[in-house]
């Protein structure tokens, strides 16, 4: 049955159909009746977080209303859809964001002022959504806001995990891991039970004889699993578009087989069945940069990866097009490696559902696909055990099988006299147990291949995937440097940073054209504006000073240099490295003569971040980091000199209070091993300098904000592999600074050295595979140049207000336009006079 209401009965629809809100007395309306019906309060138990619970509902059905239209739209634009594939999507709080790009946040904060709130304290009361680890899930995110922004036909697709990233709370010095269960309350998604999509897993293949005469695989038995669709909508900022983020849940079916376990009486091990479904979505790994091989990561992918699939072609085929046009409809962009069953996913719907040829279905599934790498770590590379592949998914694990031998074949015809490249390139590793590279998969079905940062799309095509530049060409490879979004990494985290922006290039446009920032350099000796410029920072320091004092009981002095490393634990990170020079400086300070000390200026070393749960000398670093805090903190030799404080629990949304309210901040990785990074962009963006190696975007900021306002340090990417060998073989002698840094260690100054033993001797005696020993020296000399620069406040604001102007090429809607441009072919939709 159709069903759409007749156009004779439409009227009555028409008339009562929901409008947007843009007045505050509709806020306050809607705001008041969410409380007193949806949540049955009242005026006399609303608390903020009920308020909370109030706007967030009336901004929900706001965004609501665009959704809808923005879905009609599309649909009836019929255009080529983007489709982005991801694990982790790590939006952090959604109401702040809402009320800022539908418009409406000073006319929500004057409703919110007439009922008795203050507009702050309620954003404050929302729980961040923590789908993710790092920046990988963060840049996905970043990602949804600049395509919604943009007008692209745009949908996300990942897991609606019960459990986010865990929280973190550091006690006695460690950290503690805490299970983040979010869905308490979560106003931001809609259940879909009317879009579920049944899951197959294990099973046998057995090969069949159609009417035609052809063969046919036929997958059966095992266990099927069902996923659910919620929806969260993703509004664009200054537009009506509102795109769809869809989130799938996993449950048991409810089909025969638990059907006949109840009535056999069997109700414990039904329900059993009903849990172990439901685990498939239950939690995101927590590992960023790391891959450990287990099987429910595997189902978790397949799960993922066989709902979006089915969506993206039921979606299609409504479309009633021949399947030859199924690239001209659809761009599916793989993040990182996690999606790559999508590709063997869509060859098998097309070959033993759809019954297309090999070739021709290979031939659409190798023009859909694109492949993003984040990463040149070994241990972070996907490969998955043949025999865990076989077991869970057999019919996949022939297809990856098929299309390696057509693969190799059209290999050894070109290089015939290679006799290596075939054991090389396969995606099959003949380990044992043999392990199908992930990687390798993805490039070999992917129509392009893009790294993050231009150093590391240039190092994956000399490095991990050189066979491939010469087997595949060189155009198939290419470079998109990494972004962020300007609405929330500049006007939501800095909101006075912007006002005083807009207040100077006439307007709040560079939250839409992040270039038109360059036009700040004009402002550079205007007096009233630097004021005002370093008034903010002030402040910024001042309110990350006061969360603190709050959380650790610390004072820190908002005048001192904030000197800020954020991001997850990871050796390769060299968090190492930073407290190593915090506590030469320490040293240092200690051993002045007390009428000296007045010289230094004074620092607050401020570190933050996650320690993966299994990763144990990430763990040791977070320790020493808290234990060396204890010691300086309580030193009255060093008073303000030199405070460190370990910040717990780093997420978006403290984020987007300390990267305002850093004067420096780190970005030291060993040359080469960070991909892009992305909050070394947020720090610059917000006035603040960074101290780096040559290593990711890095780079591409120097060259876009200029040398003079950058401290590099540190050996070059070139050089590492030289450096390694040499420690390995012998040629290796700590650095006379860091080996006295070591003796304080290991004298027990900040606990027992055996607590450090592993961290010392994976510098001293294992090789030193970071550098940390080769770039201490210059890391701490670059350090003493940032106090020198410090020291003269006056210089220190021109590089800050010349880089911020500098720093438009870095927004990640220059991004998503790359993209769309040499990636994926799509257009924005004509918005026609609706976007003016
Ligand atoms: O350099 C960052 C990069 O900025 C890189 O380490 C990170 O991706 C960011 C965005 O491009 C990244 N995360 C992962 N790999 N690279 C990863 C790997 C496995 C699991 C989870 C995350």
């Amino acid at each position: 049955v159709e069903a759409t209401i007749p156009e004779p009965l439409r009227e009555a629809w028409r008339k009562y159909s929901a409008k947007p809100f843009t007045q505050k007395s509709e806020i306050e309306l809607e705001f008041v009746r969410h409380i007193e019906t949806t949540l049955a309060r009242s005026l006399f138990n609303c608390d903020e977080l009920a308020a909370y619970s109030g706007i967030a509902l009336a901004f929900r059905d706001r965004l609501i209303i665009e959704w809808n239209k923005t879905q009609q739209r599309q649909t009836f634009a019929d255009q080529k859809r983007i489709y982005y594939l991801s694990l982790e999507f790590l939006m952090g709080r959604a109401l702040d964001n809402a009320m800022l790009n539908v418009g409406l946040k000073d006319v929500a904060k004057e409703a919110l002022g007439d009922l008795g709130f203050r507009i702050e304290d309620v954003i404050s009361q929302e729980h961040d959504a923590a789908l993710g680890n790092g920046g990988l899930g963060r840049l996905a995110a970043c990602f949804l806001d600049s395509m919604a922004t943009l007008n692209y036909p745009a949908w996300g697709y990942g897991l609606r995990y019960r459990y986010g990233i865990f929280k973190q709370e550091i006690v006695d010095g460690y950290q503690v891991e805490i299970p983040d269960y979010w869905l308490d309350f979560n106003p931001w998604e809609f259940p879909r039970h009317d879009i579920t999509v049944n899951v197959q897993f294990y099973g046998t293949v057995n090969k069949q004889r159609d009417t035609q005469g052809r063969t046919t695989h036929i997958w059966q038995g095992g266990e099927t699993v069902q996923a659910v669709a919620y929806d969260v909508p993703i509004p664009g900022y200054g537009t009506p578009t509102t795109n769809n983020l869809r989130l799938w849940s996993s449950k048991a079916t409810s089909g025969e087989f638990n059907f006949q376990k109840f009535n056999a009486g069997d109700y414990e091990s039904a329900v059993a069945d009903e849990q172990r479904a439901e685990t498939i979505s239950a939690v995101l790994y927590p590992n960023d940069n790391l891959e450990r091989g287990k099987e429910l990561r595997l189902k978790q992918q397949y799960f993922w990866c066989a709902a979006s699939l089915y969506d993206i072609v039921r979606r299609f085929k409504k479309t009633k097009r021949a399947w030859n046009e199924f690239p001209d409809q659809v761009a599916i962009q793989l993040n990182d490696t996690h999606p790559t069953l999508a590709i063997v996913e869509l060859q098998r719907i097309l070959v033993d559902i759809e019954v297309l040829e090999w070739d021709e279905a290979w031939h659409i599934v190798t023009h859909t696909f694109g492949y993003t790498n984040h990463t040149v770590l070994p241990e972070a590379l996907e490969k998955w055990s043949v025999p865990m592949m076989q077991n869970l998914l057999p019919r996949h694990l022939q297809i990856i099988y098929d299309i390696n031998l057509f693969f190799l074949q059209s290999v050894e015809k070109r290089f015939p006299t290679d006799r290596d490249i075939l054991a090389r390139v396969s995606i099959i590793e003949e380990s044992h147990p043999k392990m199908v590279r992930m990687a390798y998969l993805a490039i070999i079905g992917s129509q392009k291949v893009n790294g993050v940062a231009e150093l590391h799309s240039d190092l994956i095509k000399t490095t991990i995937f050189k066979d491939f530049v010469d087997i595949c060409g060189p155009d198939k490879f290419t470079n998109v440097t990494n972004g962020i979004t300007p609405r929330r990494w500049l006007h939501q985290a800095n909101p006075r940073l912007s006002e005083l922006i807009a207040s100077k290039l006439g307007g709040y446009g560079f939250l839409k054209d992040l270039a038109l920032l360059e036009e700040l350099e004009d402002f550079i000796n205007d007096k009233e504006f630097r004021k005002s410029w370093v008034e903010i920072k002030l402040m910024n320091k001042t309110r990350l000073a006061k969360h603190i004092k709050e959380a650790t009981g610390y004072q820190v002095n908002p005048n001192a240099l904030f000197d800020v490393q954020v991001k997850r634990i990871h050796e390769y990170k060299r968090q190492q490295l930073n407290i190593f020079g915090v506590i030469h400086r320490y040293l240092a300070i200690k051993a002045m003569d007390p009428k000296e000390r007045a010289k230094p200026v004074p620092r607050v070393s401020i570190f933050g971040g996650k320690a993966a749960p299994g990763y144990w000398m990430a763990k040791t670093i977070i320790h020493l980091i808290n234990k060396v805090a204890s010691v300086i903190n309580n030193d009255p030799d060093v008073g303000d000199l030199l405070k460190v404080i370990f910040v717990a629990d780093y997420n978006v949304s403290k984020a987007e209070m300390i990267c305002p309210a850093s004067d420096i901040s780190e970005h030291i990785s060993t040359a080469g091993t960070e991909a892009s990074g992305t909050s070394n962009m947020k720090f610059v963006l917000n006035g603040g300098l960074i101290i780096g190696t040559c290593d990711g975007a890095n780079i591409e900021i120097t060259r876009e904000i200029g040398e003079q306002n950058i401290f590099l340090f540190g050996n070059l990417a070139e050089d590492v592999e030289e450096l390694r060998h040499r420690h390995y073989y012998g040629d290796f002698k700590l650095d006379m600074h860091l080996a006295k840094v070591f003796d304080a260690i290991k004298g027990g100054m900040f606990g027992p050295p055996d607590d450090f033993a592993a961290l010392l001797s994976s510098v001293e005696s294992h090789s030193d595979y970071y550098l940390v020993s080769d770039d201490f020296l210059s890391y701490i000399e670059t350090q003493e140049l940032v106090d020198e620069a410090f020291r003269n406040q006056d210089e220190w604001t021109d590089k800050c207000i010349t880089s911020v102007a500098r720093m438009g090429f870095f927004s990640s809607d220059r991004v998503i336009t790359e993209y769309a441009e040499s990636i994926w072919n799509v257009e924005q939709l004509d918005m026609g006079k609706e976007n003016e």
